[in-house]
């Protein structure tokens, strides 16, 4: 899973993908300016799995991980500019966008609107990705008639659907609305998802509130579904990523700071990618798998090895809710909470499965 961080020139973004990954990137103060992307890998924080270590005391624990890729040079103009291909292109990719906002007001870092307005910038990068998704809409579309203009009687009927479905595509953008509000078959779905439009992808909203902003006056709600938003102080945390555990913790107290919003965030959008975790328990290995919302008991099995997929036959599964109650493996069997699923079984958000297979 990717995320993309975007934002105006000077928002934070660098700032804040240090935070989440610890990294030590130069921030924008030593960097050209130029086209640059730079990506890290971490895990992703779950108490479940921390639990589950201290209970089946595993050689080896494995956490699901989750892709944070820093984008520059996003403003005001790109979505028609010179390299908005390529930017495109790179955005496309992504599974989904963690937009910073600057809320923090520092005369030595210059704002490319002048003034700090979390809601102006907002509006201002979504409406470059409407314009976006809008010239991609009216290229497909170009296509698609050039194609029936060609081919005549012999071009592919389901073009004529598709045409449908990008005529009410560039209806609701033209609306000004994102496509993530726009209700589409399951089908339809589909039939859209190879683009990559901009505007239907999951958004983590992060305002960069500044150093000893109260979190809690800067947060913006995003007008559409598929979003949510966080507040982080993004220069003092990407400080603390640095730090050892003991150095963080005293740090920590002497700024008054109770939580960091570093896990808060990365939580955040593992769940808003609608993504969710089972679990794999022994004394080799404690493990997170991430799986789609919806999956069966076979497709997660293929999550862990596609042979698992082929010779499932069924799956034996408690939840991870139930062994915190009862705290072993061996008290859930003995009060018959252990069931067997078959081929249907859609598997939940905290399930801890054993996979039987044909090999
Ligand atoms: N005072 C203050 N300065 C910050 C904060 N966060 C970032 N900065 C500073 O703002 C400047 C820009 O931060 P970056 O993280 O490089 O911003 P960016 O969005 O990556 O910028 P570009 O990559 O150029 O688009 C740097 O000088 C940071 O040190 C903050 O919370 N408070
Ligand atoms: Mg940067």
């Amino acid at each position: 899973m990717r995320l993309g961080i975007i934002g105006l020139p000077n928002s934070g973004k660098t700032t804040i993908y240090n935070a989440l990954t610890g990294g030590e990137l130069l921030t924008s103060a030593a960097t050209t300016g130029q086209f640059e992307i730079n990506s890290a890998t971490i895990r992703v924080p779950d108490l479940r799995i921390d639990h589950l270590s201290a209970i089946y005391q595993p050689r080896k624990t494995t956490y699901t991980h989750i892709t944070y890729v820093d984008i520059a040079g996003l403003e005001e103009g790109i979505g028609a500019g010179a390299l908005a291909g390529q930017f495109r292109n790179e955005l496309a990719q992504v599974d989904g966008f963690l937009h910073v906002l600057r809320g923090f007001d520092d005369e030595r870092v210059p704002h490319p609107y002048g003034a700090v307005d979390p809601a102006r910038d907002l509006a201002t990068i979504d409406g470059e990705f409407l314009l976006m998704d809008l010239l991609s809409v009216g290229a497909r579309q170009e296509r698609i008639e050039n194609e029936r203009r060609v081919k005549g009687k012999r071009a592919d009927p389901s073009l004529t659907d598709e045409l449908l479905l990008f005529e009410k595509l560039k209806a609701h953008l033209e609306d000004e609305q994102p496509l993530r509000s726009l209700r589409l078959s399951r089908a339809e779905d589909k039939r859209i998802r190879g683009f990559g439009f901009l505007t239907r992808k999951s958004v983590l909203v992060v305002i960069n509130s500044g150093d000893g902003a109260d979190d809690s006056t800067h947060l913006l709600d995003p007008p559409y579904p598929k979003a949510a938003s966080v507040s982080i102080q993004g220069a003092l945390e990407a400080e603390i990523a640095q730090l050892d555990a003991a150095d963080a913790a005293l740090f920590m107290e002497e700024y008054g700071i109770v939580e960091l919003s570093r896990s808060r965030m990365i939580r955040l959008s593992y769940d808003l990618l609608g993504i969710r975790s089972f679990f794999t328990a022994g004394q080799d290995e404690v493990r997170a798998w991430s799986f789609p919302d919806g999956a069966t008991a076979p497709q997660a099995a293929g999550v862990i090895h596609s042979d698992l997929q082929r010779g499932f036959i069924r799956a034996e599964v408690f939840p991870y809710a139930d062994l915190a109650e009862l705290g072993s493996e061996f008290a859930i069997k003995s009060a018959g909470k252990q069931r067997l699923e078959g081929k249907d079984y859609r598997v939940l958000d905290g399930d801890i499965l054993n996979i039987r297979h044909n090999s």
